[in-house]
């Protein structure tokens, strides 16, 4: 079949399936793009000559395109997910962002930029990198680092084995995260005659790997044996659909579970057993027994340091780790057992393998005392009448009480993770899509819109601060042109506030994280910039200007009016609250290990360095 290598790419994308537990999914479900001369004439052309294949979808930033294609990917528990094509130069390195994210998430996305030409013969081409010492080298280079597989295609034939690897790559539940193809312009159009196999309906299969049996049989004798067993419930329990599973273990054992970011939902909030979030961000309920278990059984986590409270979170001296995970470089973590495989019936082989055995009433009085002391500590902070203008908490608590159960939440950065994880009271496991694996400031708005795209039925509450929506608020425009309606919450604390918090525990008491105008720089919040003095910048105004429907709100009965009345808005609504900068949600138990000055001038930095070294004697190693 002779074709360009653009629209053999095209076509072969577009009868691509994945098949798991025997249903199949079209994996790429359209492509984003933003055209310039890198791409126009080759995936440009293609699409636009085969538009049945490939559904094309317009944005605003590059970066913002490959959020949308990670929050659609996630959404979909990575069975399907799009593809991004963009121009050659800044067009493409605007990706890298959006790639490390995704990679880091382990969340599949197709990352398709141009490339300079590979005959050289143009050189230099407009926006092209010139590398005194290495001829081949171009700015997509720069994704080597963010990609879980990384091509450029130097010849039409070429787009075959790379093609097969990218795809093998995107649906390894092990490897998966963002894959680049990068597209030389001259090559994108070059004709070659295909095999017509290339093209055909071709099904990905993604199996549900159990571990050995000895060491199911192993894990089995190790949790038998434990006092106080506690389930680590991350993002690889939701995506593996292991939520019903998990659901009966935790009702026949009674072992409790606490939950990362990615696994947040793995139960609902009220379910016996659900001690919420676990780590930095962590709820006491969590953190207490965390800090006295004696068997931990890590689900689908990657243990990050935020899961860990940098390895503060597990004091018990003969604690000893069972790890459940289809990578076997994060089953291996903190010198854990590792059980290497699916999460459902990996958690369904230990099920069977732990029956007659349930931990002590004990235990269980004590965790469930934990976690009733804990729903009413949320119900404070859901109700705190904080005045004149509201606290954060109160928000997500008027969010949380006003959106449905199976709508969705989306967060990534800022001082709302945090307190999502700690606040939001989960009813469907995916409900609560918070990106914390690379914290993007930016993820919010573009991310939401992929949800809603994967699952248009659902409403998605976008809470975003005013310091991220400054950074990425241009994919409105998308969510406008595509009739996907969002529900963002635009929280305003006049900026950084979350680094403000950080930095004055630090003592160095806000430095440089508030917006305001600059005055003399002495040390403060407003440092650099005069106190007192808000800038004359109206984000809700700014929101109106991109298109959305626009309600300020200024305490939590507007809020709530506001989020009433947005139910019956069809278009994407940006809901405009200011909240009082400095009313914070508490940190419970818990340590996150941020480095502090060991010589310094200020007795305040001085008196967080002692602190700081406090957290650091009670590091663990795990090994
Ligand atoms: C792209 C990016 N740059 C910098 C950071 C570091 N950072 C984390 S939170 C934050 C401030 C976020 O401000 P805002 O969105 O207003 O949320 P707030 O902290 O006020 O809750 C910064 C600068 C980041 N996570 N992402
Ligand atoms: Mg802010």
């Amino acid at each position: 079949m002779k074709l360009t290598m653009a629209q053999a790419l095209v076509r072969f994308l577009s009868a691509q399936y994945l098949e798991r537990d025997g249903t199949e999914h079209r994996f790429i479900e359209g492509c984003f793009g933003i055209f310039g001369h890198g791409n126009l004439t080759g995936i440009g052309q293609a699409l636009a000559q085969n538009p049945e294949l490939l559904t094309y979808y317009q944005a605003r930033n590059e970066q913002g395109m490959v959020h949308i294609a990670a929050g659609f990917a996630k959404m979909r528990n990575r069975l399907a997910t799009l593809a991004c094509t963009t121009s050659i130069g800044p067009g493409a390195t605007n990706m890298v962002t959006g790639a490390a994210a995704a990679t880091v998430n382990r969340i599949p996305v197709l990352l398709l930029p141009g490339d300079v030409f590979a005959s050289r013969r143009p050189d230099p081409v407009l926006q092209q990198l010139e590398t005194p010492w290495r001829g081949e080298i171009s700015v997509n280079d720069s994704f080597q680092a963010v990609t879980r597989y990384w091509d450029r295609i130097q010849r039409p034939e070429q787009l075959v084995p790379a093609a097969l690897s990218a795809m093998r790559v995107l649906t390894s539940q092990a490897e998966t995260g963002a894959v680049m193809l990068a597209l030389p312009q001259d090559v994108q159009v070059e004709a070659f005659d295909y095999p017509a196999e290339f093209f055909e309906h071709r099904v990905w299969h993604v199996g549900r790997q159990l571990p050995d049996a000895a060491m199911l049989d192993r894990a089995a004798q190790i949790i038998r044996a434990g006092k106080r067993p506690l389930i680590v419930a991350g993002g690889g329990v939701i995506y593996s659909e292991a939520t019903d599973a998990l659901r009966r273990l935790v009702k026949r054992t009674g072992i409790p579970v606490g939950e990362t970011q990615a696994g947040k939902g793995s139960l609902p909030y009220d379910q016996a057993g659900a001690l919420g979030a676990i780590g930095a961000t962590g709820t006491p309920a969590a953190n207490r027994v965390a800090a006295e278990a004696d068997i931990v059984i890590g689900v689908g986590t990657r243990y990050s340091d935020f899961t860990t409270a940098s390895k503060t979170a597990f004091q018990n001296p003969d604690v000893s780790f069972v790890n459940v995970n289809i990578a076997d470089s994060d089953s291996h973590k903190l010198g854990g057992l590792a059980l290497t495989g699916d999460a459902r019936v990996t958690l369904e082989a230990l099920d069977k393998r732990l029956e007659g055995w349930t931990v002590d009433a004990g235990y269980r009085k004590r965790y469930e005392e934990l976690r009733a002391e804990w729903d009413r500590e949320v119900s404070r902070l859901y109700n705190l009448g904080h005045g004149p203008v509201p606290a954060q908490s109160e928000v997500l608590g008027a969010v949380n009480e006003l959106s449905g159960p199976r709508d969705v939440v989306v967060c990534a950065a800022g001082s709302m993770p945090g307190d999502l994880h700690k606040l939001w009271r989960t009813r469907d496991s995916k409900g609560y899509h918070v990106e914390y694996g690379y914290s993007t400031m930016g993820y919010e708005i573009a991310g939401g819109l992929g949800v809603k795209l994967a699952e248009p039925e659902r409403e998605v509450y976008v809470m975003v601060g005013d310091g991220s929506y400054l950074m990425m608020a241009q994919e409105i425009v998308t969510s406008i042109q595509e009739r996907l309606k969002l529900t963002v919450v635009l929280v305003d604390n006049e900026g950084f506030a979350s680094i403000g918090g950080l930095s004055r525990s630090k003592g160095m008491a806000g430095f440089g994280t508030r917006y305001r105008y600059r005055s003399d720089g002495s040390l403060g919040d407003d440092a650099g910039h005069k106190s007192g003095e808000p800038l004359p910048v109206d984000l809700a105004l700014n929101a109106q200007g991109l298109g959305a429907h626009v309600i300020r709100a200024r305490n939590i009965e507007e809020l709530r009016d506001a989020l009433g009345a947005a139910k019956g808005i069809d278009r994407t609504v940006v809901i405009y609250i200011p909240v009082d900068r400095y009313e914070g949600v508490p940190s419970y138990d818990s340590w996150w290990e941020v480095p502090v000055a060991e010589v310094s001038e200020s007795n305040e930095v001085k008196k967080a360095r002692d602190e700081h070294e406090r957290g650091m004697a009670r590091r663990r190693w795990h090994i």
